[in-house]
Formats: structure tokens, sequence, C-alpha cells
């Protein structure tokens, strides 16, 4: 029973011929329906990519504006709900139109041209305009709209509108965001100053309430016709730049583009900060743009016009002189060129000293200049810069002054001195930079010109290494672990101490610095082979978690990294961070900048002269780090008495004490070290109890607290501040001081200062001596600024051997040394 019916026929398996005279061979229909298949997905797909992709179109927006010459500028044409405006406007668009039609890139693409602003010189006219292009095509519009500046004189001619001669139009690509704000007109203001008068504007609701979230608000600030514009913030307070996307940015236009962007401003700036910008012409545009998170004050600002003139440049005369960018310390106006021609007494030489140079431009590769410039002698000077000084070989010099159209900064202030070309400085050792130092101070083994000219080619006593870069430096350095020759030769060839790491460039780090995510060795060798964090045996200097686990890695505490597995090391950490944008430009000393040390107090005493005496930091809502020796009797005064003292939160000026921003309080309790020794100063810290809590603002915040185990490193720079001397036997200062120090190496300052240093007291300066703390800043902060920019206070100013002496570093208490003590008076 095989079930096959009769007569079928079965081929033999080998009968292949047979076989194909029945039909075509199967693969090869296969490979017939494969190739249709293919090929029809292949139509499909280009189908699909022509009229999908290749013709899809996106959405361009461009803002520019152009000149319509013979026509008059009427008050009208600033209100944009007037009738005069509408017709203005149609007439440009109708104009814009055309020309966008004549051209085969532009005009199919054209959508919708809105003019948003006109204002005088003699009719300039802002506008935007909308297209729907073709992905491929972009770029021809592009080009075509740039092209169409140099092209617009033909193409306008061959407008149809007779009454409207227009020149010079701009366009360039805009962010569809700016153009979204340029059309909602509920945040849109338009002022015009008024001759003489100053006009202040704000942002809506300052400052009881804070700007609105996802707001575009424009503010279009004109003047008359030949003036100019001096905007200045003069409070200033948007979310910080790291936390979202809130910024205000100024336009030396009408129209939001960059092209005349002439700043972008995030944060908060302290009052000292100078925040005035100047037009080019008689216009300027505001923008706030804000996220969606985030409530901030927002700004006040104020402006008013001034003629418009030959700003600057000229020939200056005489043996000195100072001259400076239009408007500095304001920002300088954007698209200006400046000539000085300086000329000194035929005899003599010139050289000009930049005292201040701020030309910054973010962003920028700073080697060729392309943007602002200084130019003397055909070398061009961009950037920040210190204090640095160009020479001519004759009695002239030429320094030029460039600024493009966009991004401004303050510029500079420079002083040009004659000087004899024999002896260029009287008396005194010429560095190579031209500045004059005093004679001792060649081959000191220390750096007092800035280019180490000082230091060049001097024999080495016995006393002194000689450096491989050739300078002589004491042998005290040698093998300290600092690199006081530079090139690092003090350092190398050195035996590590026990319990030392040797670097590869020879220096020694404590063995606790290898592998703890920081490139303590300064050449990456202590990072090497590393494990990540660990936990290892609790010992004096490893960080001790809540849990009561040691990690391997150095100062792990607030650097917003979790390394304890309980995350103590990242608890408590709402400390040491100053809340103004960090920018340091005060014209001449070191004078602080509002906000910019917020943990620091003063200390008043109502003795005989009743004001200010001593330092302090704050460190919670009620309690101050200070010195012991401040609250010792003296001359009858019971100094350790806490109402005999003030303390004053948020000061900045000691002559104004009831300003708004101070927070008075009295002094509930004072402790001292018990251990404090009158004599030698060791132990000297006292904690202070104000009667009631301070309010934490922009101006007073705590500062943090180093753990026990924390390291500051010899060589690292450290901040002093306060209200102190600003000489050996000067008096205080009423503005607050600060100063950049270093932490220098224990042993070495022990053989500089008498061997009178015990394991509570770190030595801080800078050995050539000039800057130091003195008298009046003792008890404040010596703050020194870790990871995230968070700020720990490293010590307490203590005592000195005078002050700013060479070889005489300020002592300071060493806060890590009584940590634990702070902790148990405080319970901070
Ligand atoms: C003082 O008398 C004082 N150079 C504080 C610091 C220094 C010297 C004196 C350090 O308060």
């Amino acid at each position: 029973m095989n079930g096959l019916e009769e007569g079928v026929e079965f081929l033999p398996v080998m009968n292949a011929e047979k076989l194909e005279k029945r039909g075509p061979k199967r693969w090869v229909v296969v490979l017939a329906v494969l190739s249709v298949c293919f090929i029809f997905s292949l139509l499909v797909g280009f189908l699909v990519w022509h009229f999908k992709y290749r013709n899809a179109s996106v959405q361009k927006l461009y803002n520019g504006h152009l000149r319509l010459t013979g026509s008059r500028f009427i008050d009208a044409y600033e209100n944009s709900t007037s009738s005069e405006f509408a017709i203005l406007a149609r007439k440009v668009k109708k104009t814009l139109t055309d020309i966008y039609k004549n051209n085969p890139n532009v005009g199919p693409f054209h959508k919708e041209t809105v003019i948003s602003a006109f204002s005088e010189g003699s009719i300039i006219a802002y506008y935007w305009s909308e297209f729907s292009v073709p992905k491929y095509k972009v770029d021809a519009l592009d080009k075509a709209l740039a092209n169409i500046q140099a092209s617009n004189q033909a193409t306008i001619h061959r407008g149809r509108n007779p009454d409207l001669k227009v020149e010079s139009v701009v366009a360039f690509p805009s962010d569809p965001d700016i153009v979204k704000a340029s059309r909602d007109n509920s945040c849109r203001y338009a002022l015009h100053a008024k001759a003489g008068e100053v006009t202040s504007f704000t942002t809506p609701g300052f400052p009881n309430s804070p700007y609105s979230s996802n707001a575009h608000c424009m503010w279009a600030l004109r003047a008359d016709a030949d003036s100019v514009i001096s905007l200045t913030f003069t409070t200033f307070e948007v979310e910080p730049c790291d936390l979202g996307n809130d910024f205000v940015k100024v336009y030396d236009s009408l129209s939001p583009g960059e092209p005349h962007e002439l700043v972008r401003l995030c944060g908060s700036y302290t009052p000292s900060y100078n925040l005035t910008f100047i037009s080019s012409k008689n216009v300027l545009l505001v923008m706030l743009s804000t996220d969606a998170k985030g409530r901030y004050p927002g700004f006040k600002a104020e402006f008013f016009q001034m003629p418009k003139q030959q700003l600057c440049g000229g020939v200056l005369l005489g043996t000195s002189g100072n001259f400076t960018t239009p408007y500095y310390p304001g920002h300088y106006p954007p698209s200006i060129d400046c000539k000085w021609d300086i000329e000194v007494p035929k005899h003599k030489n010139v050289k000009v000293r930049f005292n201040e140079f701020f030309l910054v431009e973010e962003g920028l590769q700073l080697s060729s200049c392309p943007k602002d410039y200084v130019e003397v002698n055909s070398v061009k000077y961009c950037g920040s810069r210190d204090r640095f000084v160009v020479k001519s070989q004759t009695n002239k010099i030429t320094v030029r002054f460039h600024s493009d159209r966009s991004l401004v900064d303050t510029g500079f202030w420079a002083e040009y001195l004659s000087y004899d070309s024999g002896d260029p400085c009287p008396g005194k050792f010429t560095c190579q930079t031209g500045r004059c130092i005093e004679k001792k101070l060649r081959c000191d083994g220390w750096l007092d010109c800035s280019d180490g000219s000082d230091e060049k080619g001097c024999n080495c006593t016995e006393t002194q290494f000689r450096c491989h870069n050739g300078w002589c430096k004491s042998n005290f350095w040698v093998c300290d672990g600092v690199n006081d020759c530079g090139d690092n030769s003090d350092e190398q060839q050195c035996n590590c101490p026990a319990g030392n790491f040797k670097c590869s460039n020879g220096k020694c780090i404590p063995e606790s610095q290898k592998c703890n995510g920081k490139d303590d060795c300064g050449d990456g060798s202590d990072e090497g082979k590393c494990d990540s964090v660990v936990t290892v045996p609790c010992q004096g200097h490893t960080y001790k978690c809540r849990n009561a686990l040691c990690v391997s890695k150095t100062n792990p505490e607030c650097d917003g990294v979790q390394d304890c597995s309980d995350n103590s090391d990242e608890d408590n950490c709402n400390c040491g961070k100053r809340l103004f944008v960090k920018k340091s430009r005060i014209v001449g000393g070191e004078q602080a900048e509002v906000g910019e040390w917020p943990w620091q107090v003063s200390l008043h005493a109502k003795d005989e002269d009743n004001g200010h005496l001593c330092g302090a930091s704050l460190i919670s809502e009620t309690w101050l780090v200070s010195a012991a020796h401040c609250f010792q009797q003296q001359n009858f005064v019971r100094y350790y008495d806490p109402k005999l003292w003030t303390a004053f939160l948020g000061l900045h000026d000691q002559r104004e004490l009831s300003d708004s921003k101070v927070q008075r309080r009295n002094v509930k309790r004072i402790i001292a070290h018990p251990s404090f020794n009158d004599y030698t100063y060791d132990y000297d810290i006292a904690v202070l109890e104000l009667d009631n809590p301070v309010s934490f603002t922009k101006e007073i915040q705590p500062v943090c607290l180093p753990d026990a185990s924390h390291e500051f490193p010899a060589g690292k720079e450290i901040w002093v501040t306060g209200w102190g001397a600003t000489q050996e036997t000067g008096s205080g200062a009423s503005i607050l001081q600060k100063a950049k120090i270093r932490v220098i190496n224990q042993t070495m300052c022990n053989s500089l200062l008498d061997n009178q240093m015990t394991p509570r007291m770190m030595c801080v300066g800078v050995l050539t001596g000039g800057i130091d703390a003195c008298q009046g800043d003792s008890g404040g902060p010596l703050t020194s600024i870790e990871e995230n920019d968070r700020m720990f206070l490293a010590g307490v100013v203590s005592w000195g051997d005078g002050c700013a002496r060479r070889n005489k570093p300020g002592v300071y208490t060493r806060v890590t040394q009584l940590r634990n003590w702070i902790k148990e008076k405080t319970g901070v």
C-alpha cells in the first residue's frame, strides 16, 4: 500500500535533461523575483528619500536691518502700533519681498517677513524673515542672503517702490527662539532717552517678585540721531550660569543677531563689577531669556544718551601720562579704532605700561588676536593680561586699539613714561620686561621681575643651590617638596623620607596622596596605577566616614563625589560657596569685592577705639571662629567679656556699618582654647556664639571647616582677608582687603622663624615679602579653594614677625589640628 496511482511516471534521479525541458530552472525564477523586489524597494526608497527627506523643508529664520535713504524719521515710527509705522512697514516689507523674488535661491522659499522696529539714521528698519526651504537648498539660501549685502544696490534699483530708496541690506541666520521672542509682544518695551535725563528700567516685578519662567523680554533703547547710549546694570541677579539657561544679552542694534551681540550675562554680579556698555550708534537692545526653572530677582538698569564724538586717541606729549580705552572702566564701545601717538622729549626713550588689560572674548584663540586688540610696535595684544610694559628705542611710540562689532570688555588703562636710554632705571636694576626693581633684589633667590630676569646669570653662593635654569635658590629649598626652581631641579635626586612616595619627577609626596584622584606630583605619576577610592585602615591622616570606615582619598569632604559608602563625606556641605559671579577686576590694590568673602566677620570692641579690632569666620548661623589672642585682658580692658563685642556680617566697607546688607549681632559667649599660650601663641583659637542666628544671604555664607585629615600641602595658594593694617606701621583699611599667599613647608618655616612653630601653627606667605596679613587681620580667615570651587577654612590669622617682611611669613592657627575641639564646642 504505497498509495500511488498507476501511470505516474517517476523521473530517474540522474535524468537532469528531461527535468530542464519541463520549464525554466527554479533558481532563475528565484533570482528574477529577488531582482524585481530589489529594484522595487530601491525605487520606493528613492521616492521616500526624495519626497520625505530630500524635499523635506526646514524652517530658517534670518534677522536683519536695512537703511532707507531719502526718508525722514518721525517719532511715530518708534511706536509699532501707530498707523505711520504700519504704512512704512508695509512698504519696506514689499521692497524686501521684491528683493527676495529676484533671487531664485531665495524667492521661492520666502514665507513671511515682519518689520520689528525703526530707528533714526536716516531710517533704519529692523526685520526678520522666515523661509521654508528643502534641506538641500539651505546652503544656497544662506549664501544668497549673505550676498544680499553685496548685491543689494543693484537689486533694489529694480524694486517697484519709487518712493523707497533702500541700501545696506544685512541679514544673518537667527535663533528661532529669539525670533519667537520678537513675535511675542507681552514683554516688549520701547524706551527713548530723554535729553539730560537718566532713564531706568527693570525686569518685570523687580525687586519684589522674580522674573517669569520661559520668558523672552526685550527692551529697545533709542537715543536721538547722532547720539550714543550708555547703559548700566546697577543690580544684576539672574540664575547662576551653571544652574540653568537664563541670560541677558545686549545687542548693538535693534535686531537680536549674533554679529551685534555685545555681551551675554548670567548669574549675579557684585555692585563693584562694572556693567556699563556703550552703543556705537543710537540704539541698543536688551534681551532677557529664561528657562522653565529658577526664581531670581532680575536686573535694574539705567541708560542715557551722550553726543557721539571722536572718542579716543590723539597726540600725547610730556614726560609721562595716562590713557585708557574709551569709557574705561566701563566696557569700550564696539566698532572703534583709536590711535595714540606718544612723544616724549627728544633725548629720552618712551615705554608704555599697561596696568589693567581686559580684551577677553570667550572661546577665542588668543595667539593671533583676530577680533579686538591693542597693537604696539607691530605686536598685537588681546585677552586678559597681567601688568606689562612695551618699550620703544626712540622717543616716540604709537598705540592702536581696535574693537570689532561684537563682544566688548572693559579695555585697558596704561601709563607712558619717558626714560633715559642709557639708564632706564636710575639707581635700580632693569628687568627685561622694562620694570625697575631695587638692586638688592638681583640674585637674591627670589623672582622679582615677572620674567625672572633678575635671577638670570647669577653666581650662586655656597649657601645656595644652582637650579638647572641658572637660578640660585637657598639650600633650604632643596628637596622640600616644592618646585622652587621652576624647572623642578631642586626636587630631583632627592631620597624621599619614610612614608612618602617618590614621583617620577623626583618630588616626594605623602603616601596618602597616592591614588587620591589628584595629580599631586604634577606629572601624574602618583595616579598611574591605582584602583578606585578604597577603604583603608584608619590612620592619623585618613578621612574617617561616619560609619567609622576610612577611605584612601585625601580631602574627600564636599568635593561632589561620594567616597564614603554612607555618603557622610558629602553631608553638611552647605558652605564655602560664593554666590556672585567670580570676576576680580578691581583697578589697583587688592580690594575684595562685595560678597567675595561672605564668611568674613568684623569684630568691633567697645573699648576706647570703639571700632574694628579682629576678624572672624562664620561657620554656621550662630557660630564664629576667631583667634584666642583677641580675647585676652589687655591694659585693664576685659576683651574676654562677650558684652564688649559686636559682630558685623556681610560687611564690605567699615564706613558703612548701617548698610542694609549688613547684619549686626551681639556676642553671647566666647570660648577661647584652654591651652592658648599667651607667650607662644600656641592654640590661638576661639569660638564665639552669637546672641541671634544670622540669615544667610548672598553676602553672608558660612565657610567649610576642613576635616582633621584635610591636607593643605606646601606650595598651595590660599587667600587671607581682613580690614587690618595695609603696612607694618600703617592703619587699617576701610574696604575689605584680600591677598593670595602660599603654604610654606613647616620645617623651613620653623628655621625662618627661630623655631617658634608648633604643630598648631602653619606658615603661609610670600617669602619675597610684600604680601601678608597684619595687625587687625587677627582672628580672620585663611581660606583655601578646594574641589568644586568650595572654600575651606585652612587657618586663622595669628601672629608674625612684623608684616610682609622678606623671609618672614605670617603664622596662622592650623584649623585641622583643632577641628575636633571646634566640633566639641560648637557642634559644627
Ligand atoms: C597682628 O598683630 C598681626 N604678619 C597679625 C598677623 C601678622 C602680624 C601681626 C602676620 O594682629
